[in-house]
This record gives C-alpha cells, structure tokens and sequence, in this order.
C-alpha cells in the first residue's frame, strides 16, 4: 500500500508545485486561515485516486465536511500543510497523508515537493527521508536544544490562546537554544524526526496537520504526548508535544510552569 500511496502523493506534488510558482487568489475560511484553489484541486485529487485504490478505507481530509467522522481504518489528508507559507512562496509546505487501520497510525507520508523532501514511515520499519533512514537528535540538555513551534490561527481572535503562546514563549525562550516557527506542523514533527529540532509543541492543531508526522516522529524513536504527558489524542487534545525524548520531561515542566 506504501508504495502506491508515495506514487499517487508524488503526482499530487506535481499540482501542489505548479499551484506554489503561480499567481493565486486566496480565499479566508477565518482571519488567519487561507485557502486556495489549490488546497481542493489537492485534496480532490487525492480523495479521488485513494478511494479508487483504498476502497475500504474512510477519506478525512481537510478541505472537506468533516462533521462525521468514522475514525476506523482512515486515510488521513492534509492537501497542503503550512497554506501561509504556500501562498507568500515560503518553501516550507507540503502534502501530508496518515493511514489509520484499526484507529492505530499505520503509514505516514510527508512530501515537500519544493525542496524535494518526501518522508515516510510505515509502522515498525523506521522513518527515511528520501530513502535514507532517519533518527531523533541524542541531546539531552534543554539549554542546547532547538524548539520549535507554531502560532494557532486563534491567537488572532481569542485573546487567552494569544496570552498563552507568548507566556510560553517568555518561559520557554531563555532556557533553550532558540526558538523557531516555519508554519507547516507536518513538517515540524519531520523535522524532530530528523534530529533538526530537539523538540516541538503546539495547540490547537487539527487530526490532518499531524496524522502522518507523528508515525514519522515515533518511528525514528521520538516521544510524542499531550501536555501532561499522557498519550496524545488526534481529535481530542488541544496541546501536541512532540520531542527526542530525551528533553520531553523538561519541555512539559516547562509548558506547564506558572
Ligand atoms: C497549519 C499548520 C501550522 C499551524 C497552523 C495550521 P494548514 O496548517 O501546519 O504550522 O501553526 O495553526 O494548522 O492550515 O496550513 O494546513
């Protein structure tokens, strides 16, 4: 089923690609949500090709009526993770599938079709990067790690998620290496995969943005958890904290310090 799913993904690429180089119009679901028509021409073409190939599996995908949702054995679709970075040519967006058999992750993909990144892991058989096999960073010492994170598209309406990502943030920023925000959740969580980033949290992000990442991230022997530490929910948790474990305990303190 991998390989089928990469081939149609990649292909999917190719429209997600021509849509990132042209003139687009854009379109505003909220104040800070954008959409275009490349996100549906995306999606459609991946619902399309997957329920022709996947028959059995339910559609979850971003762009369309998710009010019922059967979280069964599910293909998970992001058409274009990171739509900011997408519309304003920000390389930093990609395609992002999670396959779900049982309710439990099965294949993740993460493809940026900019920077010809396409990540992978299928349950029990590690997390590769164009083929090549991916590990966590091994730092241990949260002073020396690199956090990233990201802004939700409420902290530009609700003034209590906006107080609380900056109280983060004005905890979290002296004790660390540094802090960063490039935009695409999905590809936050590759790159705590990849040993980039030591570790990364967010609220308020959607089953779409992080299905595929978090198989990715726990294939190549990452944590990931909600805020107090316990096991993170796709539909139910508001916060995702998602680390090399090594610095997972100290993050959580400090998300969760006063
Ligand atoms: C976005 C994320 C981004 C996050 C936004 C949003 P979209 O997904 O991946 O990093 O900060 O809240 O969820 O809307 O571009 O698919």
């Amino acid at each position: 089923m991998k390989d089928k799913l990469i081939e149609i993904i990649k292909e999917a690429g190719e429209l997600l690609k021509e849509g990132y180089f042209s003139n687009k119009e854009v379109n505003f679901k909220a104040k800070k949500d954008l959409v275009t028509k490349y996100d549906v021409a995306v999606e459609n073409f991946l619902k399309n090709r997957f329920s022709k190939e996947f028959p059995s599996f339910t559609l979850i995908a971003e762009e369309s009526d998710n009010t019922d949702i059967k979280f069964g054995d599910s293909i998970i679709i992001d058409p274009i993770d990171g739509t900011t970075n997408f519309v304003n040519q920000v390389p930093h967006t990609a395609i992002s599938v999670g396959v779900y058999k049982n309710k439990e992750p099965y294949i993740g993909v993460v493809y940026n079709p900019i920077l010809n990144e396409l990540y992978e892991a299928k349950t029990g058989c590690g997390s590769f990067l164009n083929g090549k096999k991916i590990e966590v960073s091994k730092e241990n010492d949260f002073q020396k790690s690199l956090i990233s994170t990201g802004f939700p598209y409420t902290s530009g309406s609700n003034q209590n998620d906006l107080n609380d990502v900056i109280k983060k943030i004005e905890i979290i920023l002296p004790k660390c290496q540094d802090i960063r925000r490039l935009g695409s959740a999905a590809l936050d969580l590759c790159y705590v995969a990849r040993g980039t980033y030591e570790g990364y949290y967010e609220m308020n992000l959607k089953a779409w943005d992080v299905s595929a990442g978090i198989l990715i991230l726990s294939e190549a022997g990452g944590k990931i958890s909600n805020i107090n530490g316990e096991e993170y929910k796709l539909f139910d948790d508001k916060y995702i904290v998602a680390t090399n474990g090594y610095i997972h305990k100290e993050l959580i303190l400090n998300l969760n310090a006063k």
